[in-house]
């Protein structure tokens, strides 16, 4: 097992240790909070900790059941005690990049309705500006794209349209919708752009999650880094 993927499952035990009795859990997305889950699970069973999960994707969901993670929905319980989650980029202000798998738009809505936003990632995902090494994905209803991709140059940025592996043509996310990866270069004034993105008709959500963490437990080769806003 390589160093990374050790520090992956060290980040994700020491975020499952926020839960507690009762709690209901946003489980995140990716291969990191995919340790989170598995370590939640392993509580569940074994410490017989009562708790809920809500997941933020299909990938996420189907992990959950298999850990044994009993489930619920934002109806039933629409304020969440904790998520735990991944990200693509983090910088000092704790405002990410997300959505590299695909899932932001109901892991932004987890997470703006969580009390507790706990993020997990490797040190290689820690930077100055956000934008210096992942693109902002922006997911798009399919019959807006080639307008929001103009609209999206007109803003400075290079758009692509993401396409998957093992089918050909667009990414269909679990919304039914399309992913543009889009780059801006390292970004200034990231709200001022949340918001321009978020004003264009056929724009659903965008990657730039914004005040939106509290901790973020970033691993390096032989250590934790804790971040806290
Ligand atoms: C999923 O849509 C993303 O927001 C993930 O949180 C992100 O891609 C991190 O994934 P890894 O933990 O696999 O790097």
């Amino acid at each position: 097992v390589s160093w990374l993927e050790k520090t992956k499952e060290t980040v994700a035990s020491e975020a499952v240790k926020h839960v507690k009795d009762g709690f209901i859990v946003g489980l995140g997305s990716g291969s990191t909070a995919a340790y989170a889950i598995k370590e939640l699970g392993r509580l569940i069973c074994q410490d017989k900790i009562q708790v809920k999960g809500i997941p933020s994707s299909s990938q996420a969901k189907k992990l959950a059941v298999n850990a044994g993670i009993p489930l619920t929905t934002l109806d039933e319980h629409p304020l969440i005690d904790l998520v735990i989650d991944g990200a693509d980029e983090v910088d000092k202000e704790l405002n990410m990049i997300k959505g590299g798998g695909g899932a932001l738009t109901r892991e932004k809505i987890i997470a703006s309705a969580s009390k507790q936003v706990v993020i997990i990632a490797d040190e290689k995902k820690f930077v100055e500006k956000l934008g210096s090494t992942f693109k902002v994905p922006i997911e798009v209803l399919d019959f807006a794209f080639v307008t929001v991709f103009k609209e999206i140059e007109d803003l400075g940025g290079l758009p692509v349209l993401r396409e998957g592996n093992g089918k050909v043509g667009p990414v269909v996310t679990d919304n039914g919708n399309y992913i543009i990866d889009v780059d801006f270069g390292p970004i200034n004034k990231i709200k001022d752009l949340n918001q321009e993105l978020k004003l264009l008709p056929g724009v659903i959500e965008t990657g730039l999650f914004i005040d939106l963490a509290d901790i973020v437990y970033l691993g390096k080769r032989d250590q934790i880094t804790k971040l806290e806003k």
